[in-house]
């Protein structure tokens, strides 16, 4: 963000922002108090699954330590927070004849009360990728659309009825296009299914995406159902789903490669699989013409849930490919991405994500094509950068991020030229990650976080990135002092 505006110009006093994360990354405590396995539990322990070995078991202690997680929140001045909940706490064999959990249902409840007598907004993920390891072995978790989506909206009834009076803000599922393609396309998130028998003894890339996509709508929906008929009326709160999707350049002005753009948009960015069922009721016609009977059908009345079940538009973002047409991924829609430009040069700083390299003027473009596209307010609910070699960086030498400082700097630049010059309706930025954590399959290798974390002591140390975010934020908003006055009447 340029240093000459002031934020409280800039931005609305309803403006929602803050950090995210999510259960399975930071929690820890995976066998404590009646909490039931997740698919990640036993995935991220078989040798190989993740690049340093490592597990989930410890993370950052997140379910020990969360009130100084709340202290840190409550430093940095966020408005709001972004955490999951993760299902087999709240019911450890997940389904809807399987005992609750009341110690799980304490343990977020407590924490939900806790920020908001710091001020602080809960902002929730009901699925962020950590299915109950039993609903996969009794039925195959996802790939059964019956139970599953019985079994979900039985999961998110408990909660809306357990928290809703203090939730107002509640996302379904977390990037549904990770949960189908990387878990039972390419086989490398759980629960890791894939064609590929030298990584997996069982699964069928080319069907079980599709089929685990489709479940994953539906169950979305009729949670979405199920809280508009039964709660939204008491409870006053919003709920939608969150996708993710990076923006998509032509490579060069060839006409294939400007076709291969657009469909990168369409088929392999995540957008499309799920948005244009959710928001405009059917799925894109390039997939349908290169998937063609794969893609399941919804019903005439699956349709009807499907279709307006999200009350903004969710969107995860972090980078911009440069898209060729070619190759061999069906999984992109046969579009090769790349970060090298025709004459050499990079989009962008490089991560140490392989996929991410820091390209701010894709993300004004990609917040101005969703707006156009879909026509409704846009809540940012990730972005962020992962410094390269971040990890081998010495102390304090580490703290000072200047990439992520320069990626954030771009992108709140762009997030306020999308909603200030272009007019795109932006109600909420929530910058990836509050801490650094346990990255899925790059274990804790690669950092996302505002907040270094010394994993030996698990002490928490601000990065410059987070001081830069706080500093040029989004504070001094009378909505938050408003809020905090309500909470102590
Ligand atoms: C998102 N990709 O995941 C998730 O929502 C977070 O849990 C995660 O920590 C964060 O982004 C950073 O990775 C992604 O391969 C995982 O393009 C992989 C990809 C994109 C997003």
């Amino acid at each position: 963000m340029a240093a000459n505006t002031t934020p409280a110009q800039t931005f609305p006093h309803d403006f929602i922002w803050g950090f995210a994360t999510a259960s399975f990354q930071i929690e820890g405590s995976t066998n404590v108090d009646g909490r039931g396995k997740s698919i990640w539990d036993d995935f991220s322990k078989i040798p190989g699954k993740t690049q340093d070995g490592k597990d989930g078991d410890v993370a950052t202690d997140s379910y020990n330590r969360w009130k100084e997680d709340i202290e840190l929140l409550a430093e940095y001045g966020v408005k709001s927070y972004r955490f999951s909940i993760a299902w087999s706490r709240i019911i450890p064999l997940g389904g809807r004849n399987d005992p609750v959990n009341q110690k799980g249902i304490e343990f977020y409840s407590k924490f939900i009360d806790a920020l908001l007598a710091k001020g602080i907004i809960p902002f929730v993920t009901l699925y962020h990728w950590d299915l109950p390891q039993a609903l996969h072995d009794r039925y195959g978790g996802w790939l059964n659309k019956e139970e599953i989506v019985k079994d979900y909206v039985n999961y998110a009834k408990i909660c809306y009825e357990s928290f809703g009076d203090r939730v107002k803000h509640w996302l379904t599922m977390n990037e549904p296009w990770c949960v189908s393609i990387l878990g039972y396309g390419r086989g490398v998130f759980a629960p890791g299914r894939c064609s590929d028998r030298a990584r997996s003894p069982e699964g069928d890339s080319s069907t079980e995406p599709y089929i685990v996509a489709h479940s994953v709508i539906l169950a979305h929906a009729y949670a979405v159902k199920l809280y508009r008929d039964q709660f939204k009326s008491q409870q006053h709160g919003e709920i939608g789903i969150t996708l993710n999707g990076d923006w998509a350049m032509p490579y060069d002005n060839s006409p294939e490669n400007v076709a291969a753009a657009q469909r990168a948009l369409d088929f392999a960015i995540g957008e499309c699989i799920y948005a244009d069922p959710v928001y405009l009721g059917h799925y894109p016609e390039s997939m349908r013409m290169i998937l063609g009977d794969r893609l399941p059908v919804f019903t005439p009345e699956e349709l009807v849930v499907v279709k307006g079940s999200s009350d903004f538009y969710g969107m995860n973002t972090y980078t911009t490919n440069l898209c060729k047409a070619g190759g061999d991924d069906i999984f992109q829609g046969y579009v090769d991405y790349t970060f090298t430009r025709p004459d050499g040069t990079q989009l962008g700083n490089q991560a140490h994500s392989g996929w991410l390299q820091d390209y701010a003027p894709g993300f004004r473009s990609l917040l101005n094509y969703l707006y156009k596209r879909y026509k409704l307010p846009i809540y940012v609910t990730e972005n962020g950068f992962s410094v390269k070699d971040e990890s081998m960086k010495p102390m304090p030498h580490v703290l000072h991020d200047e990439e992520r400082v320069h990626y954030f700097r771009g992108t709140t630049s762009s997030l306020r030229a999308a909603m200030f010059e272009d007019g795109v309706d932006v109600k909420a930025y929530f910058p990836w990650s509050l801490l650094d954590n346990f990255e899925w399959a790059d274990g804790y290798i690669t950092r996302f976080g505002l907040t270094y974390v010394d994993y030996d002591t698990q002490k928490r140390y601000p990065k410059d990135s987070a001081k830069f975010l706080t500093q040029v934020s989004y504070r001094s908003c009378p909505c938050r002092l408003a809020l905090l006055i309500a909470v102590f009447l």
